[in-house]
């Protein structure tokens, strides 16, 4: 809203209008930098968005994220936050994108209008690439804590961040893992046909490719699917020694279960999407074949994780499943941001965040130009006894 909109007002009653629409009098600033509200003791309440599915197929990853989120901001709330001389007062707005982009942009919409500072979110890399858009018209930065696919940094955005390794870093290193130790040829490949699934597969099969492995057939699924016995009939004839899953623990804990049904002794190899706890109940006893990437540091590998574990599972009665330390981390980010600039105006947030350099639960946290992180570590696992058992580190 410009100001010479009211040149026919008198000066006062124009002002009044401005300060009353709670918006910059130039309309090239971000809408989000509105007057924040006061929470009941006096302090002023900021509000910090989050944004995944609490509805889908993978709402028990999404409601892992959230529940990182929120016990960043108990805690802060607890410890106490003031900026430039005002208590603060943080409040988590949580919002459900059902693992759907259309969803995930209206979703980002709202929490927009609701005035957020910032974003942590979204899980889906499919809903964090059209979301952002909205965030960058806005001016707010979107931190992800899962959002793997590459592309999600590569738009150009400046308020585009993840606190995790990208597809590119995941796909090698495990195609690497499956050519350099588990020692095998032949290589099958599927995808749920997401932008992480065929993302992941793609890199995937470049370096194992690369390495000299045989892909002897690649099919797609989608993310809904439950059945898995036809393209997984149809690969058994190829004699792979490896199925490849590009897909989440929805689609790849069904499929280890089916492969295991049919007597496929292949190994089910696969990224962060399906290397949760939650896998384990639904591969049933093709649990044993699966090998996986976490696009992140073991919990038992970082200085803060057992404690984090443990903190977790008191406030939630549950363990972790999957990428709550770094939903955790971006809440802390953020607050860093906002202690760093003096401010919790979502543009000074924005300003300060490239220069972050904290240390978080999933380690050293500080961005490249694209807002990737610098240092990722990509942590390969099995299951021993129904729980993840380190097999390899790769730092990158
Ligand atoms: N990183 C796996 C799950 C989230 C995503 O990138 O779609």
């Amino acid at each position: 809203m410009k100001i010479q909109h009211f040149k026919f007002l008198p000066l006062v009653v124009a002002v009044a209008l401005i300060a009353a629409c709670g918006q910059s009098a130039d309309s090239s600033k971000p809408a989000a930098s509105a007057a924040p509200q006061a929470a009941a003791d006096g302090a002023v309440l900021v509000k910090i968005g989050s944004a995944e599915p609490l509805t889908s197929g993978i709402a028990h990853l999404g409601k892992d994220n959230e529940n990182g989120a929120r016990l960043a901001v108990e805690e802060v709330n607890k410890q106490g936050l003031t900026i430039d001389g005002k208590k603060i007062q943080l409040e988590l707005v949580g919002e459900d994108d059902a693992s759907d982009p259309k969803t995930g942009t209206a979703v980002a919409q709202r929490l927009v209008d609701q005035k957020v500072v910032a974003v942590v979110g979204h899980l889906n890399s499919g809903v964090s690439i059209p979301a952002s858009k909205v965030y960058s018209d806005a001016g707010i930065t979107q931190i992800s804590p899962a959002s793997t696919n590459p592309d999600y940094t590569k738009q150009g955005f400046k308020n585009t961040y993840r606190v995790i390794a990208t597809d590119a870093q995941q796909g090698p290193a495990l195609a690497n893992f499956v050519a350099q130790k588990l020692g095998v040829k032949n290589v099958a490949i599927i995808d749920d046909a997401t932008a992480y699934g065929k993302g992941l597969a793609d890199e995937f099969e470049k370096t194992a490719k690369a390495q000299g492995l045989n892909v002897v057939g690649r099919e797609a699924t989608n993310d809904k699917a439950t059945n898995f016995k036809a393209i997984l009939t149809t690969l058994k004839g190829k004699q792979p020694d490896v199925i490849m899953v590009g897909g989440m623990d929805a689609v790849a804990g069904p499929l280890a279960k089916q492969a295991h049904e049919l007597g496929i002794a292949a190994k089910i190899v696969g990224g962060d999407g399906m290397c949760t706890q939650e896998v384990v109940a639904l591969a049933g006893d093709g649990i044993s074949n699966i090998i996986c990437s976490d696009a992140a540091p073991a919990l038992s590998k970082v200085a803060q994780g057992p404690e984090f574990e443990k903190k977790y599972e008191a406030r939630y009665g549950i363990p972790v499943q999957y990428c709550a330390p770094g939903s955790y981390d971006a809440v802390m980010v953020i607050v860093d941001a906002m202690k760093r600039a003096n401010s919790t105006d979502p543009a000074k947030i924005l300003e300060a965040i490239p220069a972050t350099n904290y240390d978080g639960i999933i380690g050293n946290i500080a961005f490249d130009d694209k807002g990737d992180l610098k240092q990722v570590s990509i942590t390969i696992y099995d299951f021993k006894d129904k729980k993840k058992n380190v097999l390899d580190v790769v730092k990158m």
